[in-house]
């Protein structure tokens, strides 16, 4: 009982606290075209994903603020890894608010799968740009509070160990 009773704990554990989390992204904003060296970067460093490292889902809920005529729809954001590559399952960017042709403050949530291997150093970037720059080397669009990103990450099923301890539970019976 007891084998069972330590899987069941840990298949619980990786449900309910390593499974994703949540990380504020409020502050951060929008400057210019992608590859501009003023467009911002913010470093997410997740805790729950050891050892395996791997993202396999990115859910957003952002409220965004349009500066100077920008459009909601230009916002673009691009995740990566420590060192600017990006190991998984394209596409490394999405756009939270497309099709969104005007401005001024609204929320956009959504979500979706992928498959992103962080380096060792298990940091995930997350970086705005925009798609038509309406105020040269001036911000475009901001990240209001409450904006979060939500990361899901690899956990080995816990039907998988559950099993093997009933396994061993019956072997163990077998042999009194
Ligand atoms: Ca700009
Ligand atoms: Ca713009």
């Amino acid at each position: 009982m007891r084998i069972i009773g330590l899987f069941a704990l840990c298949g619980t554990v990786a449900m309910t606290c390593g499974a994703q989390e949540t990380f504020d992204v409020s502050g951060l904003q929008s400057w210019d075209l992608d590859g501009d060296i003023d467009n911002q970067t913010m470093i997410l460093s997740p805790t729950q994903g050891a050892p395996f490292n791997v993202i396999v889902s990115v859910s957003y809920d952002f409220t965004i603020e349009t500066f100077g005529g920008s459009w909601f729809s230009e916002v673009n954001a691009r995740f990566g890894n420590s060192d600017g590559t990006f190991d998984g399952a394209w596409p490394d960017t999405f756009t939270p608010a497309l099709g969104f042709d005007l401005g001024g403050i609204q929320r956009f949530t959504g979500s979706f799968e992928t498959d992103f291997h962080l380096n060792a150093d298990g940091e995930f970037h997350l970086s705005l740009f925009e798609s038509f720059d309406d105020n040269p080397d001036g911000v475009d669009a901001v990240l209001l509070a409450g904006s979060t990103i939500t990361l899901g990450y690899f956990i080995p099923a816990p039907g998988t160990g559950a099993l093997i301890g009933m396994g061993g539970l019956l072997v163990a019976r077998r042999r009194r």
